[in-house]
């Protein structure tokens, strides 16, 4: 029984197109720098929003009509679920999924329970996977949503609570090995405090990183040779987060000696929560060499939570894009469309319009991106920005040769620094509006 009775598959039709159910710039063939569209953007549909976003909020209950969707869950619901998942992947062209634990079957009475009925859904996601070549981005366990995760997961004043995190945590590697999965990822949950009066914060932070540790010996033990992801977010479940932006996370990954195993999963609106930009959370962590994954979403201006938004403006998508093609494109991450319809957006069809307008938002960014560096101005403008680092005592500087007292030297025999130049923003920002309209 199909869940998308009439939809077919969503197929490139160019610029002109006015059909709403086409792409208008995502050609996944389409060359840029030499690499086909869809590797350089190897995009990615999120279970937990596509798939079991009810619509649901604080102030209502469920809006989403999922003809798919039985009235009890249950492990055969799951199934029909799964199977309802692979026809909008592959309707769409979406070559990656990702998913928690909880999001493709539902928890039983025990965990060796629940284990038995992710076990018999994995299955069905195997089989999926392989009729139709839709492949694991990343798997991921939820420490959140059960209440026995009150005061975290990794780390809960609850010895207990780590302890089942750990077995939650094998049992999903284990599975996302089994589904080829790319990566794995750990996006922090409720690994933060509301309150530090009852809060041993150092305790805690040490806990996380002896889970990450485990979990890091158990994927060598298995075999699995995904890579692992650190998503930062400042806040949200808690009023802080340890993991509360790339440099937070980079900070503890060195720390605690899990640097030379663990990449970012950058969030946009996860970026924009910690008072930052996305671009600057990737330009951070890719210079430091932990560019890993893109969960892929906007937030709102004018509000101060996670709306999950799907992505469609240009300037973000070709921000984006500028950064990942400067350090050389994803090896194992993608571009995960962590992002949710509007609880207002209740019919199927709008699950298409919004992976569809979020995927040519990339594919117009990407086309922009590669646009701007084909031709060169703007890094050339940069270049010549930092121009007196490359001879002189610039260049000397950064080849080791001064300290203090030969750049005292240096500055007594000068008198005073060649003249600033002007930082031109105003050109710069001019500049990269050509190649947008
Ligand atoms: C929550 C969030 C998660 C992670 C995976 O804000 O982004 O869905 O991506 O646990
Ligand atoms: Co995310």
């Amino acid at each position: 029984m199909s869940a998308f009775p009439e939809i077919s598959k969503i197929r490139y039709e160019g610029p002109e197109s006015k059909n709403p159910l086409a792409f208008r710039h995502y050609d996944k063939n389409e060359l840029v720098e030499g690499k086909p569209m869809k590797d350089h953007l190897r995009f990615s549909v999120a279970y937990w929003h596509t798939m079991r976003g009810t619509g649901g909020d604080p102030f209502g209950a469920a809006t989403m009509l999922r003809p798919w969707e039985a009235a009890e869950d249950s492990v055969e619901n799951a199934i029909t679920r799964a199977r309802a998942a692979f026809e909008f992947f592959e309707k769409l062209g979406a070559p990656f999924y990702c998913f928690h634990d909880r999001d493709v079957a539902p928890e039983g009475a025990t965990l060796a329970e629940t284990n038995k009925n992710l076990d018999a859904v994995a299955k069905v996601l195997k089989e999926e996977q392989d009729r139709s070549g839709v492949k694991l981005l990343w798997g991921t366990a939820n420490l959140f949503g059960n209440p026995r995760y009150m005061h975290g997961a990794a780390t809960s004043c609850n010895a207990d609570a780590f302890a089942f995190a750990a077995a939650q945590v094998k049992k999903a590697l284990e599975v996302t090995k089994e589904l080829g999965g790319a990566g794995y990822v750990f996006w922090g949950g409720r690994e933060g405090y509301q309150c530090l009066w009852n809060t041993d914060m150092k305790r805690e932070v040490d806990h996380l990183a002896v889970f990450m540790h485990m979990a890091v010996d158990y994927a060598k033990k298995i075999g699995f040779t995904g890579q692992f992801y650190f998503e930062p977010k400042p806040k949200e479940p808690t009023k802080h987060q340890y993991d509360f932006d790339s440099a937070a996370c980079i900070n503890f990954l060195r720390a605690y000696g899990l640097a030379d195993h663990v990449k970012m999963n950058i969030e946009t609106n996860h970026a924009t929560l910690a008072g930052h930009s996305v671009e600057h959370e990737l330009d951070y962590a890719a210079s430091q060499g932990f560019l890993g994954s893109v969960d892929a979403n906007t937030g709102d201006m004018l509000l101060g939570w996670d709306t999950d938004q799907f992505p469609t403006d240009i300037y973000l998508t070709t921000k984006i894009m500028l950064m990942i093609l400067k350090y050389g494109g994803f090896s194992t991450g993608g571009l995960n469309f962590d992002a949710k319809v509007r609880r207002e957006s209740f019919e199927p069809v709008d699950l298409f319009h919004a992976h569809i307008g979020g995927m040519d938002a990339f594919a117009k960014g990407l086309k922009i991106a590669a646009a701007i560096r084909a031709d060169g101005v703007l890094d050339e403008m940069v270049r010549e920005r930092y121009s007196s680092w490359d001879a002189g005592v610039g260049a000397e500087i950064e080849s080791g040769r001064h300290d203090f007292e030969t750049l005292q030297k240096y500055m007594l025999d000068k008198g005073e620094i060649t003249p600033n130049a002007s930082g031109r923003q105003e050109l710069f920002e001019n500049v990269v509006n050509r190649y947008v309209f």
